[in-house]
């Protein structure tokens, strides 16, 4: 197809959007990546610039049968070999993803000891349940003791994981016994958060680390330290701070923008400012505020994870996914952009430039060349949230005439935790994943999905997540969702109980007996660590398996970008989950790296890479990947034998 023809988007506002963007001259991602073509190199991890011998180019080898003479002269000036270099590049990516995640992490728990000792005006300890759960997995002492007093020594045990140097991470203990010793026996264990990084950062220097195998072993423990550490510890102290997700109704995409009020998105990760925002946003001396200025009221909207976090908790709208980003600029009605850290395209400042949106960041962490800053600090948080919507509200009357929100919005449901789905399997006294268990047992649902990732400008936006997704569920696979791809989803209609007419008979009876979408949005990012959990529910309730790496479940990030999706990936397959990615693959550029990846890790970690770019060709793959689990467990004649007949309808509906 001609470059001009390839489609940009399947979502109609976003594709407005783009060509109010052309006509007004504003630069956007979309068409900045048909200027921008990648490096081929780059693209396949064959670029080395570890030294300043370089950087060295050692692109994979054009002829299967290359002799060992020939491999040997495609080596760096040090005499790095491809499989050396690609497994460096691919372990840096997975180390800044983890750091990503868990610096996130170390934001949460300082905020969370402020607010056990009092100093975060604002925050409360919001979710008592979750606490004294997380303080039994914690070792703290509950007896008579007040919830701050639990949450000061939670919180300072949480920091210390960060600093340990050796041992194992505390969250780790969550996962089921044969995969820690699994861990153990292979020394992937994940002893400290800062300290596989950093050994991440060492080993990958010039001349240090020079095995592949030794290397992705170590990419391995930093991302198990994401997941069953930093973004599990973000995950359960969010929930403690701001209330573990319940199911709640919104709605997606840029038609929430409102033509007579003053509208703030915003965006990023982190979610208390949003929280802060949330509530600022219904002050209602800041609402007479923005009438004295013109407006009707405050409009406050979400863009990427910051918004499934404020979604989940309290089902303020989302204008949109990571390419979105630019676009809600571009609408002309978009008098803020307050944006905290990670997936913050610099562009926006650019388009901004071409409306009269204020970029504005709020992060020591994040700056943005030409943005206006304002600090978020949580010892002031109310006051923080009110100096950034006055700024947002004063720039209510710059709202120039070319304003253009599509009528593009979709209704969906979200707040799909862990928790929810154990309650609404059996209500609180009978919660357990048994139901669940036995609806795949006897094959009304055929296995689980973790559909998750961002956008990415190189393929066209939504249309992988959404097209896997249908494919997915029209073959009785539950899809469980987080990130972009949850919104992605959302905006196709797939994240309401009607959309159960779309999933095979299975499913769609089960979804129907419990009035739930087959489509479950649980959360942003970091909450990947709920589907961990999930998925370790699952095991412990019996039926399928001792291990992760038994369950009839796959994982699949189709349109991914960033290096956070990379570490979410690899901490996927560690935990024995076989896992698809899509666009491209980062160690093209070594056959032997690749072929342990998607091959021999298996035998390994009982859980391995794919690769497809094809969402049909995908699901297969990962369907294939649930039948032959499913035929493992036995259960492949069960499947067969599914008949719904009334009395299995009645049994299933007593669940
Ligand atoms: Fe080249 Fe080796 Fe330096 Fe990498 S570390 S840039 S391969 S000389
Ligand atoms: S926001 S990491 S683009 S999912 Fe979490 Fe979306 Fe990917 Fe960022």
């Amino acid at each position: 197809m001609a470059e001009e023809e390839r489609k940009l988007s399947i979502d109609p506002a976003t594709n407005e959007m783009i060509a109010k963007a052309r006509v007004d001259g504003a630069s956007i991602a979309f068409d900045r990546a048909e200027k921008m073509k990648p490096c081929p190199i780059g693209q396949e991890g064959s670029c080395c610039r570890m030294c300043s011998m370089g950087p060295c180019r050692v692109p994979a080898a054009r002829n299967r049968d290359e002799t060992p003479e020939e491999k040997a002269r495609r080596t760096g000036v040090c005499g790095a070999t491809a499989e050396t270099i690609v497994a460096r590049n691919f372990t840096r990516m997975i180390a800044a993803g983890s750091a990503a995640h868990s610096d996130h992490a170390r934001k949460v728990v300082e905020a969370f000891l402020l607010t056990a000792e009092g100093k975060a005006p604002g925050f409360i300890i919001k979710d008592e349940q979750k606490l004294l759960a997380l303080a039994l997995d914690f070792g703290v002492e509950i007896g008579n003791r007040t919830n701050e007093a639990i949450a000061i020594d939670i919180g300072k045990l949480a920091m210390q994981e960060f600093g340990q140097q050796n041992g194992e991470l505390r969250l780790t203990r969550r996962a089921p016994l044969k995969r820690r010793e699994l861990w153990r026996k292979l020394e992937v264990a994940p002893r400290g958060i800062d300290r596989e990084v950093v050994e991440s950062m060492h080993r990958t220097h010039m001349g240090v680390d020079q095995d592949y195998r030794s290397l992705l072993a170590q990419s391995m423990r930093t991302a198990l330290a994401d997941g069953w550490g930093g973004s599990m510890i973000a995950t359960e102290l969010q929930d403690i701070m701001f209330g573990t997700p319940a199911p709640v109704f919104s709605q997606i995409n840029l038609g929430v923008l409102k033509a007579d009020e003053v509208n703030v998105i915003i965006h990023g990760h982190e979610p208390a400012l949003a929280e802060m925002l949330a509530v600022a946003a219904q002050d209602p001396e800041l609402i007479d505020y923005a009438k004295s200025k013109g407006a009707k009221g405050i409009n406050l909207a979400g863009m990427c994870c910051t918004a499934n976090e404020i979604l989940m908790r309290h089902g303020l709208p989302i204008a949109g996914n990571f390419l979105q980003q630019e676009l809600a600029i571009v609408t002309g009605a978009l008098e803020a952009l307050v944006v905290d850290v990670q997936c913050i395209m610099q562009g926006i400042q650019d388009v901004a430039e071409c409306y009269h949106t204020k970029i504005i960041t709020t992060d020591p962490r994040a700056h943005i060349t030409g943005a206006m800053h304002i600090d978020f600090d949580e010892h002031h948080a109310p006051e923080t949230a009110g100096k950034i919507l006055r700024a947002a509200i004063d720039n209510f009357p710059n709202r120039g005439k070319n304003v253009r929100i599509p009528d593009v919005k979709t209704d969906l449901i979200a707040g799909f935790s862990h928790e929810t789905i154990n309650y609404l399997q059996g209500g609180l006294f009978r919660a357990s994943y048994r139901p669940l268990n036995e609806n795949i047992i006897n094959g009304r649902i055929r296995g689980v999905a973790g559909v998750v990732g961002c956008n990415n400008a190189r393929v066209t936006h939504d249309d992988v997540h959404v097209r896997l997704v249908r494919e997915l569920i029209k073959n009785d696979v539950l899809v469980l969702q987080t990130g972009c791809s949850a919104m992605a989803c959302a905006k196709a209609g797939l994240m309401l109980p009607e959309a159960a007419a779309e999933a095979g008979p299975g499913l769609r009876s089960v979804c129907e007996a419990l009035g739930i979408p087959p489509v479950l949005h649980m959360g942003s990012c970091v909450d990947n660590a709920r589907i961990l959990i999930a998925a370790t529910a699952m095991v412990k309730d019996g039926g399928l398996g001792d291990d992760l790496s038994d369950l009839p479940v796959a994982g699949a990030a189709p349109e991914w970008m960033s290096e956070k999706a990379l570490s979410i990936g690899q901490y996927f397959v560690g935990s024995g989950v076989y896992t698809v990615f899509g666009v491209n693959w980062p160690t093209t550029g070594s056959r032997e790296v690749t072929d342990y990846l998607f091959k021999e890790y298996e035998a390994v970690y009982g859980g391995m890479w794919g690769f497809e770019s094809d969402p049909i060709r995908m699901a297969k793959l990962m369907i294939d990947h649930i039948d032959k689990k499913r035929k493992l467990l036995g259960l492949d004649k069960a499947r067969e034998r599914v008949l719904f007949d009334m009395e299995m309808r009645r049994s299933m509906e007593a669940v």
